[in-house]
């Protein structure tokens, strides 16, 4: 049945709101890491980009507020940014979008009924819930090697929950090499402390180690502005001598997501971070000098993104994923799809959540949603004009590789 231009908005919404996920980058957790589980109204209000957005109004120093409890921080948030100023940043919205899901009137006054709610539900109907209102298939966790908080979940028990997939982690292997191989010798790995084929051989032994308890999906780093293939620094003879190799072993993508500038001002904490431009030719080099590598590529520059995707248009291994971090804004999201799809079809995966929060998936995907709809919408409804008939079943195709289907495919499943 070929589809009329004015039926599009209706077929492209459900058909998008139907989809599938497949969540390609996430900081969340099974509901058995306990303490790294977060859940619930507090730890919505505590996410670090409402932090910094509250701080902005200079009621409170970082260090008198970081200094309080979780619960008074949250009032704090609420008060500032929900109370007394109207909540229309992205990530306050995100929060509203969230309580509206759960059939919750949010209004100033509403938080102590909004935690009693949250209190009602147990760490597994919670999970359930929350995939179910998201449709998620499954997300891939953030997996840190070096974080012995969290590896002291890690085991049999810790992937059993095939909606948490995993990633390992390993940004401080290239972005503090030294603090990296001090580390590793202490868990009886001979690196360093300078660079040799041993040490690259024990790096390799030590991922191996590492990936044999979590089965992970993909590799992953996040690297400064400044990173370059093959630089002739320790970090560069890392990434060549133990980390590609590594990759190429276990036959698994590696996820890079260039440009942060970490801490620009410390005392904000997991706020603190900043953004820079990077150097997309030395990632054109590594795709060119890797054909049998997937690389799995967001940067978090908006300049960035028009020269990723002419990358990515002459590299098939370079997979372009999500609108990250500073990007995951309506404005900016609508911007990078559109010319993504210009230059690059159905050939990318469109978004992932960062979700820190198990809540933040509902809001996450839906405003996401919302927005790579109407780009379809308005592609769709140019190809119509050219005369080109289109089915519902087409539509579903297309909107399956964007929501999954990509995704699943770079990660080898
Ligand atoms: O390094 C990363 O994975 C980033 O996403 C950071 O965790 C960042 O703090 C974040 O949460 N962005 O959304
Ligand atoms: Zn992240």
């Amino acid at each position: 049945m070929q589809v009329q231009v004015n039926e599009l908005p209706k077929i492209v919404g459900d058909l998008v709101r139907e989809a599938r996920v497949v969540d390609l980058h996430t900081h969340l957790y099974p509901p058995m890491c306990k303490e790294l589980f977060l859940r619930g109204i507090d730890d919505l209000l505590t996410y670090h980009y409402l932090l910094v957005e509250t701080l902005r109004y200079g009621r409170i120093t970082p260090e008198a507020f970081f200094a309080l409890s979780k619960e008074k921080q949250a009032d704090e948030v609420w008060k500032t940014l929900f109370v007394d100023h109207s909540p229309v940043s992205e990530a306050c919205r995100g929060v509203l979008t969230v309580l509206k899901a759960y059939g919750i009137d949010a209004a100033p006054n509403s938080l102590d009924e909004i935690r009693d709610f949250f209190k009602t539900l147990s760490p597994e109907e919670h999970a359930d819930r929350v995939f179910a209102a998201a449709n998620l298939d499954y997300v891939v966790m953030t997996n840190d090697a070096f974080d012995q908080v969290e590896t002291a979940y890690w085991g049999p028990d810790f992937i059993k929950d095939k909606r948490f997939r995993a990633a390992l982690r390993i940004d401080p292997l290239l972005n503090t090499p030294d603090a990296a191989m001090k580390f590793m010798r202490e868990k009886g790995y001979n690196t360093g402390p300078k660079m040799s084929a041993e040490t690259a051989a024990e790096m390799r032994r030590f991922l191996a180690d590492n990936a044999d308890q979590i089965e992970p999906l993909y590799l992953a780093a996040s690297l400064p502005p400044t990173f370059r293939w093959k630089d002739g620094t320790v970090s560069g003879q890392i990434m060549e001598e133990a980390i590609v190799p590594f990759c190429k072993e276990r036959n698994i993508p590696l996820a890079l997501m260039i440009g942060v500038r970490k801490l620009v001002n410390p005392e904000m904490r997991l706020g603190g971070d900043s953004l820079g431009r990077c150097c997309v030719a030395s990632l054109e080099q590594m795709c060119l000098e890797n054909p049998d590598m997937r690389f799995l590529i967001t940067l978090l520059s908006r300049e960035n993104q028009h020269e990723l995707c002419v990358a990515a248009r002459k590299f098939p291994n370079l997979k372009i994923f999500g609108c990250w971090w500073f990007l995951n804004n309506p404005s900016l999201v609508r911007e990078i799809t559109e010319m993504r799809m210009e230059m690059l079809g159905v050939s990318f995966i469109p978004q992932h959540s960062d979700a820190r929060v198990l809540d933040q998936l509902i809001y996450k995907w839906a405003h996401s949603k919302e927005i790579i709809a109407d780009v379809l919408v308005d592609n769709y409804s140019k190809l119509l004009e050219t005369g080109w008939s289109l089915t519902k079943e087409d539509i579903k195709r297309d909107i399956d590789l964007l929501f999954s289907g990509n995704a699943n495919e770079a990660l080898g499943l």
